[in-house]
């Protein structure tokens, strides 16, 4: 349900453009984030097309994710991207030769990738794949992707565990919040590379305004952080030595969520579910005890090298809400950050969830992940309200999702004020998350 009121969307109309946006972006065996900016895989992108695909086809759904993890890492990681060899290198920087030499650790032979990982949204998207179309091929699909999410999962608690409990993040880009906020501090302390012509390099900047992009200098951190990572292929040990080592609550979250799914994938697949419940409820107690700020009402990131508190309000530091036991106390001042003025929302004009703190000095409605409304964060924290019994919220921020898309397309991004469409167009994750909104 949804509180549309008059003057209500052509809704059948919208469907019916979604899933032309999705027809659009799909290549065969995947689909891309949008034709010209993201002309490859991308791991969580993919994880929310599989939720908005499983209202046209379940079979497509399930191929999306079994496309992904077939590029899986033998070490267990799901790659953040995944090349397709017939896109000419250069369509997208930091295109497959950056990245090269992948360890033997890597992907199969003749298979392209980078060597980062994304939230993982995969097990709570093949769950909920599976659970609007029960029958026999969906229990196929679950047993055959169970196993490869298990050993992702495996792979981020085994091997990117810091912080006695929490699970960290490498690069800016595993977040899949690029230029928040939260990063500021940390990528300031990390060194450049590539100082030359980086301007030249991007080609992001030929798709989108670069008002509305990182900025070069962000670019110059991102590949210095890369390039310290591959020098040393790939390899997780010692973890706080690399340049940028930090805890995401939303990553945590949907780490925590995902595990639980897993545990009712198991049960599914005779498989036991005992270490994920485990698994799941340990992380989950470590972030409500370790990231939780009070004076902010949010929880926030945290520096792994330095042991330092972010101590900034993100879209972020508010998706925990997707966890169970969340005490009542915490529920409420979560809430009451999500409906104050940081983020407005039911507060019109404000249309969905800014992915930062309208009221911070260096908000920017349009730049990125430093200001602009995105559908897969909304989506999370939808998501996160409906679990939470929150209802009448819940479907403000569905109505503020339809219309967001049905005033101004299926953008990448969204003025949350204006409601201007911003980035790319035909965007895969808008279309397939508002199919799932309006289900
Ligand atoms: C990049 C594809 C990706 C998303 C990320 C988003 C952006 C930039 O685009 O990354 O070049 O990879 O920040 O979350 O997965 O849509």
């Amino acid at each position: 349900g949804t509180t549309l009121g008059p003057l209500a969307p052509d809704i059948a109309d919208l469907r019916r453009k979604a899933a032309a946006t999705l027809l659009r972006n799909w290549r065969g065996s995947a689909t891309v984030p949008t034709g010209t900016l993201y002309p490859h895989q991308w791991s969580w992108d993919s994880a929310f097309i599989a939720i908005g695909l499983a209202h046209l086809s379940p079979r497509r759904a399930f191929a999306e994710l079994t496309a992904l993890h077939g590029a899986q890492w033998r070490d267990g990681r799901v790659p953040q991207i995944v090349f397709n060899p017939a896109v000419p290198e250069d369509a997208y920087f930091p295109g497959p030769a950056f990245w090269r030499p992948l360890p033997r650790q890597g992907p199969p032979a003749g298979v392209s990738t980078t060597g980062l990982v994304q939230p993982p949204v995969h097990a709570g998207a093949v769950l909920a794949v599976a659970d609007r179309h029960p029958g026999d091929a969906a229990d196929a699909a679950v047993h055959r992707l169970y196993p490869r999410l298990a050993r992702f999962h495996d792979y981020l608690f085994e091997r990117r565990r810091v912080a006695s409990g929490l699970v960290a993040v490498v690069h800016p880009w595993e977040s899949g919040l690029d230029n928040s906020p939260f990063w500021d501090e940390p990528l300031g302390a990390a060194a450049t590379a590539l100082a030359d012509d980086i301007t030249g390099l991007r080609r992001d900047l030929r798709h989108a305004d670069a008002g509305h992009r990182p900025t070069d200098d962000d670019y110059a951190r991102y590949m210095g952080i890369v390039a310290a990572y591959r020098n040393r292929g790939y390899a997780d040990d010692d973890l706080l030595s690399l340049p940028f080592c930090t805890v995401d609550p939303l990553f945590c979250a949907v780490l925590a969520w995902s595990e639980q799914a897993l545990a009712e994938l198991a049960r599914r697949t005779g498989a036991d579910p005992g270490r994920h419940d485990e698994r799941a409820r340990e992380l989950t107690h470590q972030i409500h005890s370790r990231l939780f700020d009070p004076a902010l009402g949010c929880y926030v990131a945290l520096d792994a090298r330095t042991g330092r508190h972010l101590p900034k309000r993100t879209v972020s530091g508010l998706v925990p809400l997707l966890l169970p036991d969340l005490p009542a106390r915490r529920r409420e001042a979560l809430l009451a950050t999500l409906t104050g003025p940081a983020f407005g929302l039911g507060s019109p004009p404000v249309r969905g969830v800014p992915s930062y703190d309208l009221t911070a000095s260096d908000a920017d409605p349009h730049r990125y992940w430093r200001g602009p409304t995105w559908m897969n964060t909304n989506w999370l924290l939808w998501t996160g309200l409906r679990r939470q019994g929150e209802t009448r919220h819940a479907e403000h921020l569905a109505s503020d999702m339809i219309r967001l898309v049905a005033d101004a397309g299926f953008r990448e991004y969204f003025d949350p004020v204006t409601g201007e469409g911003l980035g790319a167009d035909h965007f895969s994750w808008t279309a397939a998350l508002l199919l799932d909104v309006l289900a």
